[in-house]
């Protein structure tokens, strides 16, 4: 049976071999994302909020397959709302997924099917597991890059349009220095 391996450099996340994609998602391409869109219209729409590596062994949408990945997001803000992932839910709903942190501190922000939304600390060495039916969105509230790595189901898939449209139910925000969730009006 064929195996197929690539390198993790465990101290920054960053992966290397064959067949690693990913993408880079500048604050041009955030548009909408943030609360205070004036403000993100204000800084230099070229900056890099995050990027990711994706290690796709098997096509996506198989069945029965793993998929891993590494997503570096940088330290920032959009007034006072930290740089965040776009934050999804997985097509197939009921697919879960690991996410190890290797590098800076922030946040996990899930989200269940009844709209109740939670924040779990990220730092180095935690590992959080994120259940099925569960969106899912990540914080950097720190001053360096956070990256961590990722686990999912070759045939999770990614569903965007649902947090576009209707966004998590809390925002993760800077009050008087501490992340706090504020629930959306
Ligand atoms: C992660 C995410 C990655 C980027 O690999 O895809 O952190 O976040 P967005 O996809 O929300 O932009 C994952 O959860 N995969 O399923
Ligand atoms: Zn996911």
């Amino acid at each position: 049976m064929a195996s197929t391996q690539i390198k993790v450099d465990v101290q920054t996340g960053e992966l290397s071999g064959d067949k690693i994609g990913g993408v880079t998602r500048t604050v041009d391409d955030l548009k909408g994302l943030f609360r205070d869109e004036a403000a993100r219209q204000a800084l230099d729409p070229h900056t890099v909020v995050y990027r990711t590596q994706e290690f796709a062994p098997v096509p996506a949408g198989q069945e029965g397959g793993l998929f891993w990945g590494t997503t570096f997001l940088e330290p920032g803000r959009v007034g006072d709302e930290y740089f965040m992932t776009k934050g999804h839910h997985h097509t197939q709903r009921s697919r879960a997924e690991f996410y190890l942190t290797v590098t800076g501190s922030g946040a996990l922000i899930l989200m269940d099917e009844k709209r109740h939304t939670v924040f779990a600390p990220m730092r180095p060495g935690t590992l959080h597991y994120i259940p099925g039916n569960t969106a899912h969105r990540v914080a950097n509230t720190g001053d360096t890059v956070l990256a961590f790595l990722a686990c999912w189901p070759s045939d999770s898939g990614h569903n965007y349009e649902i947090i576009a449209s209707h966004g998590f139910s809390a925002r993760l925000r800077d009050v008087g220095g501490v992340p706090t969730l504020v629930e959306e009006p």
